[in-house]
């Protein structure tokens, strides 16, 4: 397991962002975000590593770990913090043996039975979802509902990532103490003040309490 820590906030994703991946990443960093991830969907390989260069340079010597999606090999020579998988990746066994002991290890999981194979992989934290529907993801997983996300957080060894069609109107639907981080493409990609939404989300996350006495 790593020993780098993904710690409570904002989880944000980087996919076309509409100001682009590295105005992103430096507001990102400014708002020390626990983390971003690169998750690059085009085809044009030297643009990735292009990208996944200058997103390393910007989140050196920050708070935010720099996370790649998909691609242990690329994640391994941008001297990532951490690579990202999903269910029809590579092995987590084969991930690990790629990057090695130190980067932190994150797989996406749809269901209760892909949260409980998932605590007997070398992962350092797993993503849940799709929350809400979302339009980010081409096939999506079916929905589980924010209802669900209490019942992984049960039943997973390791931190929980809740993803999926996460806004600012769905958040107070979702019970944040079952999970480590919220993670958001549109919300923030999207937005016309993503610095200003990253911040929020962020702080909503960190200080977020149960109304439990
Ligand atoms: N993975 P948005 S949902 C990348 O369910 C991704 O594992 C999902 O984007 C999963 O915040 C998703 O715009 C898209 O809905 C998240």
């Amino acid at each position: 397991m790593s020993k780098l820590r993904l710690t409570k906030g904002l989880y944000l994703i980087l996919t076309n962002p509409r100001d682009g991946y590295e105005a992103l990443t430096r507001w990102a960093v400014y708002a020390q975000l626990p983390a971003v991830q690169l998750r690059y969907k085009g085809n044009d390989e030297n643009h990735l590593r292009a990208l996944a260069h200058k997103m390393r340079n910007l989140t050196a010597n920050s708070k935010t770990l720099f996370i790649i999606n998909d691609r242990p090999d690329i994640a391994l020579a941008a001297n990532a913090d951490g690579v990202h998988v999903g269910q029809d990746d590579l092995p987590l066994k084969e991930v690990r043996k790629i990057v090695g002991p130190k980067m932190v290890v994150g797989l996406s999981t749809h269901n209760l039975d892909q949260v409980i194979k998932a605590n007997f992989e070398p992962v350092d934290y797993i993503g849940f979802g799709p929350l809400f529907s979302t339009i980010s993801k081409s096939n999506p997983d079916p929905v589980v509902g924010p209802q669900m996300l209490p019942k992984a957080y049960q039943n997973s060894r390791v931190p929980i990532v809740a993803i999926g069609g996460i806004t600012m109107d769905r958040i107070r639907s979702i019970d944040i103490s079952a999970c480590n981080n919220l993670a958001v493409i549109s919300a923030v990609g999207q937005a016309r003040d993503p610095l200003k939404i990253m911040q929020t989300l962020n702080r909503i996350i960190q200080e977020y309490k149960t109304d439990a006495p």
